[in-house]
């Protein structure tokens, strides 16, 4: 039997407008976030969640700024502005977000030297625990909306593929922030996955 569940990636203050590492239009797809997630029985969060001084912010690498890229010990990386840093308002989730039934919260990138676009692994690899805790849930199929399609969205979904799960990304309840072609690579490395791209409207069921 299918068990299906919603994951809602990084709905926080400072992927909005006006943040610290503001995506487009960002604010614009919480009412809809809030809209999908009520058809769903089951829920999960992610909350971006780095230290201070994170090897990902560009503040942390002297004369290196913002989107840039640079060479990590497990690949390419880019540097982002200081963002979501634990326990500030930019790290919190946005106000108007409302899934009051959201079982749990998975926080990443809380390892200081250590990115984790994805909620499933860390960029060096290691597993962040929540294949296991689906799997024990016996959920076989991923729905995923949220925060930036092109980054933490795309290496979620492409893991969550990886890792067995069904997986589809609601497409209109996203959005990217798109440097360097970060959006055109995400929806090739999804394609390859076989990670699902459907609007709202369009999902089975779920009208
Ligand atoms: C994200 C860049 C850095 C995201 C998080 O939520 O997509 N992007 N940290
Ligand atoms: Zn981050």
């Amino acid at each position: 039997m299918t068990q299906e569940l919603l994951l809602v990636v990084d709905i926080q203050n400072d992927f909005m407008p006006g943040g610290a590492l503001a995506v487009p239009e960002g604010d614009a797809i919480v009412p809809l976030v809030n809209r999908l997630a009520a058809r769903f029985p089951h829920v999960v969060l992610t909350q971006d969640w780095h230290p201070k001084g994170h090897f990902s912010f560009a503040s942390s690498h002297p004369g290196r700024r913002p989107f840039e890229t640079i060479a990590a010990a497990y690949g390419p990386h880019v540097l982002w502005p200081d963002h979501c840093v634990q326990g500030t308002p930019g790290a919190e989730f946005h106000r108007d977000l409302a899934i009051p039934h959201a079982e749990l919260v998975i926080r990443k990138g809380y390892n200081a030297g250590v990115d984790s676009y994805s909620a499933f692994r860390e960029a060096d690899g290691r597993p962040t625990g929540l294949a296991g805790y689906l799997r024990e849930r016996g959920v076989t199929h991923i729905v995923v909306a949220g925060l930036a399609l092109d980054f933490c969205v795309a290496w979620s979904t492409c893991d969550a593929a990886a890792a067995g799960f069904a997986v589809t990304v609601v497409e209109d309840v996203c959005r990217a922030i798109d440097t360097g072609g970060s959006l055109a690579a995400a929806r090739a490395d999804m394609a390859a996955a076989g990670v699902k791209l459907v609007r709202s409207d369009a999902l089975p069921g779920k009208r």
